[in-house]
């Protein structure tokens, strides 16, 4: 090999290394999960790792993470915030304190139902919420279904006066501890991760959720009674962070966005499924459901928690109001 020849096959090779340069520029990002297999989510968020691989052709790579190993969900939302982490999938629960328009969903009884939540997503005060989440650095790809949360202690609630005296686990979140303080419970914000372990040893004396996180993880194994009062119903996103988002050119953003809203339809059919086999479970393993023939007394004792929270977040009013009103 002459002199001439080996240095032009150095540039060829420092120009080849250059554009695959280009193609290891490719981000790779970390997803945040706090369920484990056999919940939907955790199906979901696999089958969008997988779409956005296929259809960014490995120019977007997602690496999820299940079982909450990368933190509690506050942390990992702060981190998908300052971008630390790139996204994750999320209860607006945990989201209420940092971005104000998504405690809409955080007021107890605002949905008539899953549909009627979806559909005041889907429209203006959705556009909102998702608008508020975006300028703090989380921006909602597509929603996911969480169906309600109901009571699970070890005797039934069928009365706020059932409440009374309780100490209920709570997610982070400033209205939910004033939603059982209103109910003369006594309030206790926990992460998810150590609630089993304080129902069993009786540090709380109940919680509340879902049918599939209470199956998941353990809950119905140290409780009794699982009481329908589907006081909340909080939807949940696959959210990434802001400018990671749009630092993608306007095809790979189209394509992460599409595979986002296909994964969240597939885990909505899902939890349609699996909500109702967990509930089945739990039953099988004897938990004792009981539905709640007035729900009236519960959310007549919310009126304190919607005073108190517009009196302080006024601006909240408009959007509440919007809320309510949807069909
Ligand atoms: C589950 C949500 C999860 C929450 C958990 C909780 O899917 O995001 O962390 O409830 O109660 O239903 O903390």
């Amino acid at each position: 090999m002459n002199g001439r020849f080996s240095r032009l096959a150095l540039g060829a090779a420092t120009a080849l290394a250059l554009l695959g340069g280009t193609a290891s520029a490719a981000e790779n990002w970390r997803a945040w999960n706090i369920h484990t297999d056999g919940h939907p989510n955790t199906s979901a968020m696999d089958l969008f790792a997988e779409m956005v691989d296929a259809t960014t052709d490995g120019e977007v790579k997602v690496d999820v993470f299940h079982g909450g190993v990368l933190g509690s969900q506050p942390d990992a939302l702060e981190q998908v915030r300052i971008g630390a982490i790139e996204l994750g999938n999320f209860n607006l629960g945990p989201i209420g304190p940092m971005v104000k328009e998504a405690n809409l969903v955080s007021l107890p009884f605002i949905f008539k139902s899953v549909p009627h939540m979806f559909r005041v997503l889907e429209g203006e005060a959705g556009e909102v919420v998702a608008k508020g989440m975006a300028d703090a650095g989380i921006l909602p790809l597509a929603w996911f279904d969480a169906g309600a949360r109901s009571f699970y202690t070890q005797k039934a609630i069928n009365t706020p006066a059932d409440v009374e005296g309780l100490k209920i686990r709570v997610m982070n979140n400033n209205l939910y501890t004033s939603m059982i303080s209103a109910m003369g419970g006594n309030p206790s914000p926990m992460a998810f991760s150590e609630v089993q372990q304080a129902l069993k040893t009786g540090v709380v004396d109940g919680a509340e959720n879902n049918f599939p996180s209470f199956k998941n993880v353990g809950h119905y194994e140290v409780t009794t009674h699982y009481s329908l009062s589907e006081h909340l119903i909080i939807p949940e996103c696959i959210c990434v962070n802001t400018k990671k988002f749009e630092a993608l050119s306007p095809t790979l953003q189209k394509q992460v966005r599409a595979a986002a809203k296909a994964a969240a339809l597939y885990q909505r059919a899902l939890w349609e499924v699996q909500s109702g086999q967990a509930r089945t479970e739990v039953e099988a393993a004897g938990i004792k459901v009981n539905e709640i023939a007035d729900k009236a007394p519960f959310q007549d004792a919310m009126d304190s928690v919607y005073e108190d929270y517009l009196a302080e977040n006024p601006d909240m009013k408009k959007l509440v109001d919007l809320a309510k009103s949807t069909k």
